[in-house]
């Protein structure tokens, strides 16, 4: 989130698009209903009217898959209107700035951008780019009028993009798409504010990533982001899911999003050369420069004493990754059902039912000499192979089970979605044999070690030279129990020498050797401090010569009434409550709305450190620097090289401004916007497990995928829950009351779901909440199914089968995530 859960209270319009909130996200709701009790409206845009739906004060329905048209037309309608804040979109937005001229879009090439090669299935970005001017800065017409400018450039794609155009794409109603431009649209005003939830209803799509890309251009063009009540906000899913990905879990990042270095980075000033941006605006902060610092530090977390300036920090350690691939998910899930892998580690998690394609990734499971489920239970995948159609005695794949203990039984924190680092305590001793993770962890990194101090093996040093100092010692040197104090706090870093200012004479003391750094401002290149991640420095730090646990902080003052809390737990980065946040005030550092002030630049108080006349007051400010139409001023989008936000945006795979194409499994076999069909730069697997039915009569039926309250993901933890159980017993399909008529289908009656990929069983429940779609003068049905069940538990087999058994594995052109929320399908009596 750009903001946080208890600043949805401070909307004016709040867009649930892509996610449902009241099922999925029910704290949330309690602030959208604050909201509301304030004038606020509601809008849910869903294909079925979900719980958030029936609290709405306006609900429209979409057709699965189709969310840029929907949202292109809403660009146009702003456009067309004159509805954007036009102040803040020349100044903090790259809207003024000029494209290269050899730039061609959809309008002129058909549904692709320049630069496309078909073999590849990948642009050349090459006239992606700004036009320059002597000094190295983009040339910029803050009239907006020049043909090339960005504005100009967005209207010409989006004019394509009319109501009726987007209603015959999504099957929305003309009616309600209007009614829902029309409301949102009215944020554009400064004294309004208009905020957008969404989740997985916008990302597990093969265009997620540009569905989420065309709401920030919304924003950006209606002066939502940076301020109280605005914002993008992804509702992310596990309590700890947006811990994870700051942390690097996933395979191109490292923690604090610096990119995994690849083959090409062949040393360290290599790596920061490669990745630290560069930019000649004076005015921008461009804080991705301090990219050296972060890595070094972390360098310095991880390998300790090991890393030297002479040996590159040991950045030749660090897994590197080749030029081009790809980790992800449905990439090792192909190469274990190619046979590449020999073992692997199932930890906290239930592939066999969680992932798209579940006859691929159970097929995939056998192909593994070895398999270790860490986890609280058994599960689908660590049964995998007692499953059905599985005959063990095909099976080779040795089964090992580790019981882990459960987040009530471990210390640690968890940061939640509004990025709020939260300290938790441990309510029980873990029961039976099970362990904490990271404690398995620990048992497994001193055996591997030994394994690699005495047989040496192929490269031991990365392990070898691994810093663990988490905690007491053993005799033979083992850390008995990982402390997770001593965790948080090397995340946070340290100063590992007496470390000075050398700008002024004589240098002076800035941080003492052995006392943790106090923010990220203070890391240092040179190898003299720590921090296993720079997001998180500030999250724990010394108050009167003691380490104090910010995360553990429960302060409850709030003295703006808007709800940031800063006393309450931490936040990162540095205690910002709401990113970007100098975009709420103009280019003179006041409030655009003066009735909701999250900063004001007050130009006469004296700053406490340098002396100088004007401070920031408010929320932490993001960045340093003056108001950006100061003297010296800094513009706001500080992580930007520009220091302004993107609505031109380069950095996609599949170009710099959102283009609808129709999902890899579609009913129309055309995409009426474009020769294009489909995202023209999606990786397609050709193997037969991942076969695609688009216009085939024997999947005529939309399909999509999605949760109730009542359950937990694939169930593990809450099928065996008999009073949750008992309010959600079973796979359901919900279709409307006419697609059941039409397949002599009555409610509650059993039925066989069905796509090129497998069939799973499912009780059919036929209801208002699905209606057909009239797209391009046909009508389309749409069915949904939850993808909470699996072939285990209920053991009599009464709750059915994952319905990722249907699922495809094509992913997100940039993600790879799979698109779970929009394939074909059939349905008939069991
Ligand atoms: N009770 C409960 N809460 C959960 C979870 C759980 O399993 N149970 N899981 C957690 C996790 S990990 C996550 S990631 C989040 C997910 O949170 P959400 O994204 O809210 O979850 P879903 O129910 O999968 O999908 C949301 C909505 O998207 C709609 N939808 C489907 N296709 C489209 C489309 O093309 N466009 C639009 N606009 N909408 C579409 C569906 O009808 C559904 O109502 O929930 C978290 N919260
Ligand atoms: N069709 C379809 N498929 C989907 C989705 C969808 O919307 N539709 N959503 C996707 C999304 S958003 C997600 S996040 C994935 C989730 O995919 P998975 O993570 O594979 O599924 P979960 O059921 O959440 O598995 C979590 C497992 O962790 C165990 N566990 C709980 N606590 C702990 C712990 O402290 N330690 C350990 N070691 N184990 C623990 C639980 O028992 C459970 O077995 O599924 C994806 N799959
Ligand atoms: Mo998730």
């Amino acid at each position: 989130m750009t903001n946080h859960w208890i600043d949805l209270k401070n909307s004016d319009v709040i867009l649930a698009m892509g996610a449902n909130p009241a099922s999925n996200h029910p704290i949330s709701m309690k602030w959208i209903m604050r909201a509301r009790e304030k004038g606020a409206k509601l809008i849910c845009v869903d294909p079925r009217f979900s719980q958030t739906a029936a609290k709405a004060d306006l609900y429209a329905p979409i057709r699965s898959g189709t969310d840029i048209a929907f949202l292109g037309g809403m660009i146009s309608y702003i456009l067309t209107n004159d509805l954007y804040f036009k102040e803040y979109i020349v100044n903090y937005t790259n809207a003024a700035f000029l494209v290269n001229p050899d730039f061609k879009g959809p309008s002129d090439l058909d549904g692709l951008f320049s630069g496309y090669d078909a073999d590849k299935r990948k642009y050349d970005k090459t006239t992606w780019t700004f036009q320059m001017d002597e000094t190295g800065v983009p040339i910029k017409d803050l009239s907006l009028s020049n043909p090339n400018c960005v504005f100009q450039l967005l209207k010409k794609q989006y004019a394509r993009y009319t109501p009726e155009k987007v209603s015959g794409i999504t099957g929305t109603p003309l009616d309600k798409l209007l009614e829902v431009y029309k409301l949102y649209a009215s944020t554009g005003t400064p004294d309004r504010a208009g905020t957008e939830c969404y989740a997985m209803g916008w990302t597990q799509h093969t265009v997620g990533t540009q569905n989420v890309r065309a709401m920030s251009m919304i924003q950006l063009l209606l002066g939502n982001v940076g301020i109280a009540g605005g914002g993008i906000n992804a509702l992310r899913g596990e309590s700890n899911v947006q811990g994870s990905t700051d942390y690097g879990i996933l395979f191109h990042i490292l923690p604090g999003y610096n990119p995994t270095p690849n083959a090409s980075l062949v040393d360290l000033a290599t790596y920061i050369e490669k990745t630290s941006p560069k930019t000649n605006e004076p005015k921008s902060v461009n804080w991705w420069a301090h990219r050296g610092k972060y890595i070094t530090s972390y360098l310095k977390a991880i390998y300790g004493e090991a890393a030297t300036k002479d040996n590159d920090f040991g950045y030749s350690w660090m897994p590197k990754i080749d030029v081009g691939m790809n980790a992800s998910w449905l990439m090792l899930f192909d190469k274990m059902f190619q046979g590449q892998f020999d073992g692997f580690f199932a930890w906290g998690q239930n592939p066999a039912c969680s992932g798209a394609n579940a006859n691929k990734t159970r097929t995939a499971l056998g192909k593994l000499k070895w398999l270790v489920n860490v986890n609280l239970f058994d599960n689908e995948t660590a049964s995998f192979w007692r499953g059905p159609g599985v005959n063990a005695k095909d099976i080779q794949t040795e089964v090992f089970m580790l019981p882990c203990c459960s987040s009530m039984e471990k210390e640690g924190s968890i940061t939640n979605s509004g990025r709020w680092g939260q300290w938790r305590y441990k309510a029980i001793e873990p029961l039976g044999e099970s362990r904490p993770d990271a404690e398995i962890i620990n048992d497994l990194f001193f055996k591997v070690r030994e394994l690699y101090m005495k047989e040496g093996g192929a490269y031991p040093d990365p392990v070898v030279n691994l810093s663990w100092e988490y905690g007491e010692k053993d005799s033979s040197g083992k850390i008995k129990h990982l402390d997770p104090h001593a965790i948080a706090k090397e995340i946070n870093g340290y100063y590992l020498e007496d470390v000075y200012d050398t700008k002024v004479d004589p240098p002076k003391l800035i941080g003492k050797k052995g006392d943790l750094v106090p923010s990220f401002v203070f890391l240092q290149m040179d190898g003299t401090t720590s921090s296993g991640n720079w997001l998180y420095c500030n999250s724990y730090i010394m108050k009167d010569g003691k380490p104090v646990n910010m995360m553990a902080r429960r302060g409850k003052e709030d003295p703006t009434g808007l709800g940031l809390f800063s006393n309450w737990t931490w936040s990162w980065p540095v205690n910002r409550r709401i990113i970007y946040n100098r975009a709420s005030v103009d280019p003179q550092g006041q409030p655009w709305d003066p009735k909701r002030p999250l900063m004001n630049w007050n130009a006469t108080k004296l700053d406490a450190k340098s002396g100088k006349p004007g401070v920031w007051e408010g929320d932490v400010v993001d960045g340093g620097g003056g108001p950006a139409g100061t003297e010296k001023g800094k513009l706001p989008f500080i992580m930007k090289p520009d220091g302004v936000a993107s609505i031109f945006g380069p950095g996609l795979a599949e170009g710099p401004f959102p283009e609808h194409y129709e999902a890899l499994e579609c009913p129309l076999e055309t995409n009426s916007m474009s020769k294009q069909r489909i995202n023209p730069t999606i990786k397609i697997f050709n193997d037969q497990a991942d076969a695609f039915y688009s216009c085939d009569l024997r999947f005529p039926y939309v399909g999509t995928t999605y949760r109730v309250s009542e359950h937990w993901q694939t169930g593990v933890m809450t099928r065996h829950c008999s009073w949750l159980l008992e309010m959600q017993p079973q796979n359901f399909v919900e279709m409307s009351v006419e697609l059941g008529k039409e397949l002599g289908i009555a409610n509650g009656e059993t039925v066989i779901v069905s796509s090129g990929r497998g069939e799973v069983k499912a009780v059919a429940l036929v209801s208002e909440r699905f209606k057909p779609f009239k797209v391009e003068n046909t009508t389309v049905h749409q069915v949904g199914l939850p993808w909470h069940y699996g072939w285990q538990f209920p053991e009599d087999g009464s709750g059915y089968d994952s319905v990722n058994l249907l699922t495809p594995n094509v992913g997100d052109a940039n993600t790879m995530i799979p698109e779970s929320k929009a394939f074909m399908v059939n349905v008939r009596k069991a």
